[in-house]
């Protein structure tokens, strides 16, 4: 067992925008986290990932980048920015940068460089196609064409997001080396570790055949499966890795959806030089119908522990991966498969025991360490999500779909189900500020908030610092070699971890309803680490299971 800071390391995910406001333009800023920090601090946290802070348009809220040299103005300066580093470096933590490789915002500057049609350097920066039709059937993920046409260019350009977000033309050497010096930039002001956004799209196909619409993949745009994990995108990241990575103590988490366990192995064995760790979409495509992300069937139990003990084994001392359930693309997972009303507190504490006692660095989303949950309006006109604003505009106006069924998808699905502000206290706009939030606080906040759950020693927020307290102390939580238990069964999800003489159980009842199990008879007596319900004394043999309930056990 080699040890390894970022392996051992729980990392926060801050969403700048609805963290804090300190200005009062409803706009959360780097100020305003920087006033939080000792919170964060005393939540035990090692890493803090900041969502992308660059100058933006915010079409898509910072994913579409018109400088990665300079701040959005909204978040503040760089001297914001090298204050927060500093303070974030003071306490002890460390800081992950959110890095957007795959395309730009069309307001950065080589894209607009790019329009010039003939001998021009940017020209090959994008995918320009020039012609009397768009190259092929391709969607976006948002939504619609993924080819846009432009007047000034006279030609199409590839946007795999949203036309505001077009796609970088990675075989381009220039283009690659800019992109390096860029990541190089940031890791010289003492970045710690990097988030790179989906970053399995970089490579495209070199023909642009149509995609097979009629049957669109769970988590990617119909044409997704000819882009995901191109041919030559592992050369990409070896080359990224020489040339920026393995120059700097630091770590990288590549986001990827539309990746096998197989795939991720690829990305993530330690002898390749590629990427540190992989954070996945398999586990949350469960609820995904056939139709895709918005079509939502039945949560299955049985489907997801598949899912995650295929990966558990398929990386086991090998690879990493970053553990979550929830983050700013994904609704609040309290609402989705736990149940946010009579069992809000005891299925939020279920979730993080599954996933911080798995093998991997667990990421917290802000908010979720209260129990945060889901948010419905009753009018578009409060949603500010590009993704969701494009899925309403087409379901209603294209397809004739009524308002009532088309907001049902988006209660469950959409991202500003994760994105309304943070719950600091039950003052006006929850403490996230001083005015209207740029979207709306959810009612509940008077109840689910920090300052109530810091004084509440049975709050999510306990337990979430208990979960992280118990990481810190035992190596077999970090270490350990992972094999399930009670595979077949419909309800509860149950895992053994292994190191030396450690051994930890792990039972978790994904029900409302209460389960009988057996994990077997122990060979020493085992001790209640932690739980969320007041210990009940039963054999591990005929383990009583509560609504939710989740225990765990340490064995020696
Ligand atoms: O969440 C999804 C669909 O709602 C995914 O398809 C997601 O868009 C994809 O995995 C990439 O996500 C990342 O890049 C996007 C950005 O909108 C997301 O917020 C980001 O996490 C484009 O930069």
């Amino acid at each position: 067992m080699t040890r390894t800071w970022w392996k051992e390391a729980v990392i926060y995910q801050v969403y700048p925008r609805s963290f804090r406001d300190s200005d009062g333009d409803g706009i959360g800023d780097l100020k305003g986290i920087e006033e939080k920090l000792d919170y964060l601090k005393e939540l035990g946290v090692d890493v803090i990932w900041l969502g992308p802070v660059y100058k933006s348009p915010n079409d898509d809220y910072g994913y579409d980048v018109s400088d990665y040299y300079e701040i959005m103005d909204e978040f503040g300066s760089m001297e914001d920015w090298t204050s927060l580093c500093s303070e974030i470096h003071r306490r002890g933590m460390k800081i992950m940068m959110d890095i957007i490789l795959n395309h730009t915002s069309d307001e950065h500057a080589w894209f607009q460089a790019s329009k010039t049609p003939g001998n021009n350097p940017y020209r090959d920066y994008y995918y320009w196609r020039e012609g009397d039709s768009e190259p092929n059937n391709w969607e976006s993920f948002f939504g619609g064409s993924a080819w846009k046409y432009d007047e000034e260019a006279r030609a199409y350009y590839l946007h795999l997001f949203s036309v505001k977000q077009p796609d970088l033309n990675w075989s381009h050497d220039v283009l690659r080396r800019e992109m390096y010096s860029m990541m190089r930039f940031w890791l010289d002001k003492g970045v710690d570790a990097f988030r790179l956004d989906a970053v399995n799209l970089l490579v495209k196909p070199g023909e642009w055949q149509d995609a097979e619409l009629a049957e669109p993949d769970h988590c990617l745009a119909p044409c997704g499966h000819l882009i995901a994990n191109g041919e030559g995108i592992h050369d990409i990241f070896q080359e990224m890795n020489n040339e920026v990575f393995s120059r700097y103590p630091m770590f990288t988490v590549a986001e990827m959806a539309g990746v096998s366990a197989e795939e991720g192995l690829l990305y993530t064995d330690s002898t390749r030089k590629e990427l540190d760790s992989i954070i996945y979409f398999e586990h949350m495509d469960v609820d995904n119908g056939p139709g895709g992300r918005w079509e939502t069937i039945p949560f299955s139990l049985p489907a997801f522990k598949q899912i995650i003990t295929r990966w558990q084994l398929m990386l086991q001392g090998k690879g990493w991966i970053g553990l979550y359930l929830n983050n700013h693309d994904q609704p609040r997972v309290v609402s989705r498969w736990g149940n946010d009303s009579r069992y809000r507190v005891e299925s939020a504490k279920m979730f993080a025991t599954c996933i911080h006692m798995l093998q991997g660095s667990p990421y917290i989303y802000q908010g979720e360490e209260i129990g945060m949950t889901n948010i419905r309006f009753d009018s578009i006109q409060d949603y500010r999500d590009v993704e969701t604003l494009n899925y309403y505009r087409i379901e209603c106006e294209n397809k004739g779909r009524s308002h009532e069924v088309v907001m049902r998808d988006i209660y469950l699905k959409s991202r500003d189900n994760a994105r309304t502000p943070m719950q600091w206290d039950d003052s006006v706009y929850a403490g996230f500020g001083t005015v209207q939030p740029w979207i709306d606080v959810n009612p509940n906040y008077k109840e689910v908030n920090v300052e109530k759950a810091l004084a509440d020693p049975d709050s999510v927020l306990h337990y979430y610092r208990e979960l992280i307290r118990l990481r810190k102390r035992y190596d077999v939580i970090v270490y350990g070699d992972y094999s399930p238990l009670l595979e077949e069964h419909s309800e509860v999800f149950a895992y053994r971890r292994t190191l030396n003489d450690e051994t930890l159980l792990v039972v978790t009842n994904f029900s409302e309803r209460e389960q009988m199990v057996d994990l077997g008879e122990p060979t020493s007596e085992p001790s209640l680490l932690l739980a969320n319900y007041p210990p009940a004394e039963e054999p591990l043999t005929a383990l009583r299971l509560r609504p939710f309930e989740a225990r765990i056990y340490l064995a020696r």
